[in-house]
């Protein structure tokens, strides 16, 4: 996502990079770099004015501090400015204490209303809330077998009439009352979409509002549509007064331009992202972080999240205790990398760490997938006994484990080499504080480690280890001394 505005906006900073200071005339010259990315993101033109006019007053009225480059101050103003033009958030739903509340989802055709429906049913279950999903789209033929669907996926029950005999306003009706029956506190109701904004769309929900009286309006909007997504916007907040904007299949391939200019045009908050078709691919919308990751400064706080979602916690812990006993077998380690497979693509995850996008760059068309693949067939070819004691892997191992996995034994050599140092390196951080190890890291991308191809040497990374305690050493000190003794005595009898 944003790639081409994380490119450009990149190339624009580099106008400060090497002078000494911020100037007319470069800031000039990068500002108008700004205002072309923002543009070709599909910003709103007005919006990309402002931002740009506000960026300038301050980066030319800015004390130059010291500690800084100009460039990384121009970065600092623009991330707190993309903060401001996104911001602030608000991640309510206004669910009553009392009775029910009712959340009307609304949106142009296609938006991914339906399915943001059930992610939030899902999210609003898992949170301790009882939902009840409306199917109040009688536009669409289809529809309303869609949201059972849903419904039952999630567990979460779903009310619907026969298309033929009733209307959308009747059905959000009945199915508030339908709620009441069967104790749900939170009514969700599915709307009809159309292509474009039009008067037939807006009275039926109008009609809707006014009927059931909605306590939060939602719109649906999708990302990828840039500009047609704010103009929208625009003309759903002044029929309804939107509560908020939902926005959708930003992981896609989206220039950025809605999730930058909807807040500024229409006033609404975006209150969540849709992140992947699955039900489970709804997150908090952080304007610090979106803007972050505008600036190819990594997302590893939302990285870390999911990280937390998607590993077992216990499972963790046993794996780290194996790493600090040095047992950490390939067994493991292919435990591991399955479940960083299930955090999304290499690519993704390497986008949300901070630094990592120009690594991207360079990568090319090389897809670190196909090397985890090929790492897992090979492990897969090995017996269970070899993966705990790889030590035992001879030559004619090797070859069969290289014939079953249709590599080169060479390649079953060099992932034995990578895992024994890995372990070793693994073994001496499990035993520092978080501070060395976050240390360890650094050096460790900067030995090369994180460069596809290059041969990683662990000794290039000093892992400091953490200091023995006094009583350990004196102990220590002692035995070395007795041992001495011992063997000078044995080589006496000699
Ligand atoms: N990649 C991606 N796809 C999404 C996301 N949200 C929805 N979709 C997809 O977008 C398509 C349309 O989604 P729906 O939920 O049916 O959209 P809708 O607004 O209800 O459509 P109508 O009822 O026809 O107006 C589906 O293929 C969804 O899987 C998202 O966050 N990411
Ligand atoms: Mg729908």
């Amino acid at each position: 996502m944003f790639e081409t505005i994380t490119q450009s906006l990149g190339k624009a900073f580099t106008a400060f990079r090497g002078t000494g200071k911020i100037t007319e005339s470069n800031i000039h010259e990068g500002m108008r770099q700004v205002r072309q990315a923002l543009l070709e993101a599909d910003v709103a033109y007005d919006v990309t004015q402002d931002f740009v006019k506000r960026v300038t007053a301050q980066a030319i009225g800015e004390k130059v501090l010291k500690s800084l480059r100009p460039e990384e101050q121009v970065v600092g103003i623009v991330h707190q400015e993309l903060i401001n033009l996104m911001g602030p958030v608000d991640h309510s739903l206004a669910i009553k204490r009392d009775g029910i509340s009712v959340i009307m989802m609304c949106g142009l055709q296609g938006s991914g209303k339906t399915t943001t429906c059930g992610k939030l049913a899902k999210r609003l279950k898992e949170a301790g809330h009882s939902p009840m999903l409306v199917a109040a789209d009688l536009q669409r033929p289809a529809a309303i077998e869609q949201l059972k669907i849903i419904g039952q996926q999630i567990g979460c029950p779903v009310y619907a009439e026969d298309p033929a005999s009733s209307n959308p306003v009747q059905v959000c009706r009945n199915g508030v009352k339908e709620a009441k029956k069967l104790g749900a506190r939170v009514v969700i109701l599915d709307t009809a979409g159309r292509l474009h904004v039009d008067s037939a769309l807006m009275s039926e929900l109008q009609q809707i509002d006014n009927s059931v009286s909605p306590d939060q309006a939602l719109l649906v909007c999708d990302a990828m549509t840039g500009q047609d997504a704010v103009n929208s916007a625009k003309a759903f907040n002044d029929a309804l007064e939107l509560d908020g904007v939902i926005l959708t299949k930003l992981d896609g391939d989206t220039r950025g331009g809605a999730a930058l200019s909807v807040k500024a045009v229409t006033g609404v908050p975006i209150k969540f992202i849709g992140v992947g078709e699955q039900l489970d691919r709804l997150e908090d919308f952080h304007p610090d972080r979106m803007a972050g990751r505008i600036l190819g400064m990594g997302d590893i706080v939302s990285l870390f999240e999911k990280a937390q979602q998607e590993f077992d916690e216990d499972e963790m812990l046993l794996q780290q205790q194996k790493m600090q006993q040095g047992k950490f077998s390939l067994d493991d380690f292919r435990k591991q990398m399955r479940q960083i497979k299930k955090l999304g693509s290499m690519r993704d995850i390497m986008k949300m760490i901070p630094g990592m996008g120009n690594l991207l760059n360079a990568m090319g068309d090389l897809n670190p997938e196909d090397d985890m693949r090929r790492i897992e067939g090979i492990i897969n070819s090995m017996t269970p006994d070899e993966r705990t004691n790889p030590d035992r892997i001879d030559r004619s191992r090797r070859n069969r484990i290289a014939r079953g996995s249709g590599v080169q034994p060479a390649d079953v050599n060099k992932l034995l080499k990578d895992f024994s140092n890995m372990s070793r390196l693994m073994q001496d951080m499990s035993n520092l504080g978080v501070k060395d190890r976050v240390n360890a890291v650094r050096q460790l991308a900067s030995g090369g480690f994180m460069n596809p191809g290059a041969d990683v040497n662990p000794r290039a990374v000093r892992v400091q280890r953490p200091p023995e305690n006094r009583d350990d050493l004196k102990d220590k000190k002692k035995k070395q001394r007795k041992d001495a003794k011992k063997q000078k005595k044995r080589n006496r009898k000699k």
